[in-house]
């Protein structure tokens, strides 16, 4: 058959359409999962469509974000999620017991099984075999209702991997190589799939780290073979019977193939503020650092953190230095406890928290002013760990570690000293963080909705005439954490759009609010790669709510192009990306006859002083030029139940 492995798993799972790489697919979801601080609009969603029971095999909501609590909102937010995922049969993963993606890898995740999730990071789980996809929270909802998601068959990105990984060097060098050759928009209309000799010396947990970050590629998804590494993986959690192989076709044809020689690779640090900003460690030098963050759903397995405690073992932790490291879940912190790793790392001067994101995401631990930060997380994006003039650089949990001890960016082979190999575990399961929804179901249970939570808001049928005033135009790579930051601060309210809608664009452009406010009705101008990053649909919700109409970029991220979609905004590109220059703020424009226009390959856009008109292209699949028709697809569906 000559098909890839990402090929096969779709066939497995294909409802409607062909997989023809552009062509829209419908396809089966088994799984998903969601985290808290997406979670909200996802659950208010999931109630606003009126399902009694979820149509998956298998759903979880996870808390992993929002677990500072520093006043009543999320734990309002996490009893809400909890008061919902009881009425519709969905598992509920406590705050303590891990990050979503690492604790879905270690026990619920299924080699050829397809998951949807609402976090950009569940590409996490092509690690054990699994085409596991990021998306908006409404797709998610929709997912749980119906079982299925409907998105574009992306082209299909063959890495063959060859050789075997020299020490010093591990699975975050290999992913931050690619970065580096691929750039964060190398993987936008595709998935990357792993194959090749090199893919037999990696563990599970190390393709995870690297199916974790091809979402930094801008990747639909990225995809490993199940193999004996598989197997063992499910066995260490006790879940062998889950296990079944799947590989390409030897003959496998892929759309482009790209080759890594795994023992070619040196350790490497992506430099701020990009993730594909990346040299090598070597290359970089030895700069003086303040801190150090081991941890996320990149890099915070049982395997990277024994290899950080064993660095980490009689050391010192520099004196310039904070380490703070966050295991990925209960069952590694709990056997670290047991087998003495936790102590090498409380003895060296560590500072160990919760199980969770926490400061990947700007959850406490900011840097302090102008200060140097390592991490083993997946971003550094510009303001992301809440010091706004912070550098952050991305690096291995070797790395990191080693450069704790020494108090600047270290490249660990060129210090002597031995890496102690890692013994493979058994760990035991232990299920005292999840909350089972037996027994209960819709008519049992009442949703509890705290004072914080406000509805979301909704956008209304497309007009004749769709115009607007030019409120931002933006540069290239613009992300969700430039449109709607995330901090200490403003992530207890993502069940409060308006409160939200106060810090849109906060960090690039202070007075974007108030000029929403004065235009009424608003358009975003925006270069390549727009809305990279995460999938948090509040980065369409907030400008929604600012009466955004519709945004022209030169390209859009996967994720924020169907979150605008599914909140009615019009994601345009432009046919000249020259013309990107004629865009001024204040200036005001028109598509008119949008719902004649949108179903053209071209809409215009017309300077409403000039006259002139411009083309975009619009790309749009016919679900999506109902979903814009409708308003959105809360509308599209309330429409369609009428
Ligand atoms: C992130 O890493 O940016 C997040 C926070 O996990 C987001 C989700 C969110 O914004 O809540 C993601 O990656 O999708
Ligand atoms: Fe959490 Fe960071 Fe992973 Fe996002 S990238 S899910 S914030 S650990």
């Amino acid at each position: 058959m000559q098909d890839t492995l990402t090929y096969k798993i779709l066939r497995d799972h294909l409802i409607s359409g062909s997989l023809i790489p552009g062509e829209e697919i419908t396809i089966k979801i088994n799984q998903t999962l969601t985290q808290d601080s997406t979670g909200t609009m996802v659950y208010l969603q999931l109630e606003a469509m009126d399902v009694d029971r979820i149509q998956t095999e298998l759903s979880v909501a996870y808390i992993d974000h929002n677990t500072l609590q520093t006043g009543f909102e999320n734990a309002d937010d996490h009893a809400f999620i909890k008061s919902v995922a009881m009425r519709h049969g969905i598992l509920f993963s406590k705050p303590g017991n891990g990050i979503c993606h690492q604790l879905h890898l270690e026990n619920f995740g299924i080699p050829g099984k397809t998951l949807l999730g609402s976090d950009s990071h569940t590409p996490t789980g092509g690690g054990l075999g699994m085409i596991a996809i990021g998306a908006g929270g409404l797709d998610v909802a929709l997912a749980m209702a119906q079982g299925t998601y409907s998105f574009t068959v992306p082209q299909v990105i063959g890495i063959k991997l060859i050789g075997k990984l020299n020490p010093w060097v591990s699975a975050k060098d290999v992913i931050l190589y690619i970065l580096q050759q691929l750039t964060v928009k190398g993987g936008v209309g595709k998935i990357v799939e792993y194959f090749g000799d090199g893919v037999n010396s990696l563990s599970v947990t190390d393709r995870a780290t690297i199916t974790n970050m091809g979402a930094e590629l801008g990747a639909t998804t990225s995809v490993f073979p199940s193999d004996d590494n598989t197997r063992a993986f499910l066995a260490s959690q006790g879940r062998e019977q889950d296990y079944r192989p799947l590989s390409a076709d030897a003959d496998a044809i892929y759309d482009q193939v790209f080759e890594v020689d795994l023992s070619t690779l040196t350790p490497m640090a992506a430099m701020p503020h990009s993730p594909d900003n990346v040299a090598s460690v070597a290359d970089i030098g030895s700069i003086a650092i303040d801190q150090v963050a081991i941890g996320s759903c990149t890099n915070s397995s049982y395997t990277d953190l024994m290899k950080v405690a064993n660095i980490l073992k009689d050391k010192k932790v520099h004196k310039n230095v904070s380490l703070v490291i966050s295991p990925g879940s209960s069952k590694i912190l709990s056997k670290m406890a047991k087998n003495g790793a936790l102590a090498h790392m409380i003895n060296a001067g560590a500072r160990v928290i919760e199980c969770a994101c926490g400061p990947c995401i700007g959850m406490g631990q900011s840097p302090k002013s102008e200060g140097v930060s390592l991490r083993t997380f997946n971003r550094n994006f510009k303001g992301r760990s809440g010091t706004m003039d912070a550098d952050v650089y991305l690096v291995s949990p070797e790395t990191a570690a080693v450069s704790a001890i020494y108090g600047v960016l270290t490249d660990g082979r060129q210090k002597g000293l031995s890496l102690e190999p890692i013994k493979d575990e058994t760990f035991p399961s232990n299920d005292h963080y999840i909350v089972y929804p037996e027994g209960t179901n819709k008519e049992n249970t009442s949703v509890v909705m705290g004072p914080n939570i406000k509805p979301f808001p909704l956008n209304t049928p497309l007009d004749k005439q769709v115009n607007g005033s030019v409120v931002l135009v933006a540069g290239d790579n613009i992300t969700t954490d430039d449109i709607m930051p995330s901090n200490a601060h403003l992530l207890p309210y993502r069940s409060n759009i308006p409160y939200l809608s106060n810090y849109c664009f906060a960090t690039i452009d202070s007075e974007f609010p108030d000029r929403c406010r004065e235009a009424g009705a608003g358009i975003i101008i925006g270069g390549n790669n727009y809305g990279q990053g995460s999938s948090r649909e509040h980065a369409a919700l907030v400008p929604l709510y600012l009466g955004i109409r519709f945004v022209v970029a030169k390209s859009f991220a996967r994720i924020h192009r169907s979150n605008l979609i599914n909140s009615g905004i019009i994601p345009l590109i432009f046919e000249n990306p020259e013309d990107y220059k004629e865009f001024k703020l204040n200036q005001k424009l028109v598509i008119e006859n949008a719902q004649v226009q949108i179903e053209n390959p071209i809409v215009l856009v017309k300077n409403q002083v000039t006259g002139k008109e411009y083309k975009t292209l619009t790309n749009f699949s016919e679900l999506e030029i109902d979903i814009i028709r409708a308003g959105g697809k809360i509308n599209m569906i309330k429409g369609e139940n009428a």
